[in-house]
């Protein structure tokens, strides 16, 4: 499904896009870099491989979106649009300072690129049903709406009225994914609400679900991405990962939320990446 070479490039898109985002975090001292690590090589995957985007034309009306839920990892996605060309990258060294078009949370009216504005919790899963009948509405048969949703966010009632919705609906070109990283803002979830059996509790909604073991692995995450779209059904794929995943110092630590990152401390945690990346770049 994925050549070898086409892998080999969505690694290396990876690993540089995870040394922009740290050094972009670093430059204001300190950001959400767990959530946003986290569902990189999903970013990496949508923006280089299935989506149907044009990034000289950001407003074009027939383009797949993303909603981007659990909007406070927008550090990660602007890696990933300065890299696409959407904007400058030398703009990511603005990331949440005064008059800056990147603010920590994503926001449609500042970001060429961001399709939905969210930041607060459980609200962007909402637009992204609305976008996905849109689309459906106004006959564009090969637009798809993608949406990103965090298991923390997940404890929002509003994130279950939006998958009833859906399913209800059958809207089958909304192709969802919920980041399972195990955390949230200050604690494991398992220690809060306990996230388990997303899978089942979608397909009582009437969507088709389905789990990603490793959410870090570009063949799982294009095998499930695959199913989606050949019934009725709106999709969820359920992505199993590691939050600060290749932001070494945050790894398998409760605290890596919102981190501080000095320069000196991006120029550390990359040099551990690239080791362990073997020096791919
Ligand atoms: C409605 C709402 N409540 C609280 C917050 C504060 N907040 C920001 S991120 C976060 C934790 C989210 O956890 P999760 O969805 O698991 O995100 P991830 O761990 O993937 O970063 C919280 C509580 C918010 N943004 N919106």
């Amino acid at each position: 499904m994925i050549s070898s070479e086409e892998l080999k490039m969505l690694r290396k898109e990876a690993l540089d896009a995870r040394i922009k985002l740290i050094r972009e975090i670093a430059s204001f001292g300190s950001g959400h870099i767990g959530g946003s690590m986290s569902i990189m090589e999903t970013l990496v995957y949508l923006y280089y491989h299935e989506m149907r985007i044009d990034p000289s034309r950001p407003d074009w009306k027939e383009r797949d979106r993303l909603v981007l839920s659990k909007g406070h990892s927008g550090p990660a996605l602007y890696a990933i649009l300065a890299k696409k060309g959407y904007f400058d990258e030398s703009l990511l060294s603005t990331l949440n300072k005064g008059g800056t078009s990147l603010p920590s949370h994503v926001d449609m009216t500042k970001t060429p690129g961001i399709d939905f504005t969210a930041g607060s919790l459980g609200q962007g899963i909402s637009a992204a049903v609305g976008i996905a009948l849109a689309q459906r509405v106004q006959h564009m048969d090969g637009s798809r709406t993608f949406a990103i949703v965090g298991d923390g966010e997940s404890q929002e009632g509003e994130v279950w009225e939006a998958a009833e919705v859906a399913g209800a609906l059958k809207l089958s070109n909304l192709i969802a994914f919920t980041d399972l990283n195990g955390q949230q803002l200050d604690d494991y979830t398992d220690n809060i609400i306990p996230m388990h059996h997303l899978r089942e509790r979608y397909e009582t909604f009437g969507w088709q679900a389905v789990d990603v073991m490793n959410g870090h692995d570009y063949e799982e995450i294009a095998k499930a991405v695959a199913l989606a779209g050949k019934d009725d059904r709106p999709t969820m794929i359920i992505l199993h990962t590691v939050k600060s995943f290749g932001y070494i110092p945050g790894e398998n630590i409760k605290n890596n939320h919102s981190m501080s990152i000095t320069a000196e401390g991006a120029d550390d945690a990359i040099e551990m990446l690239n080791k362990r990346e073997g020096g791919a770049m």
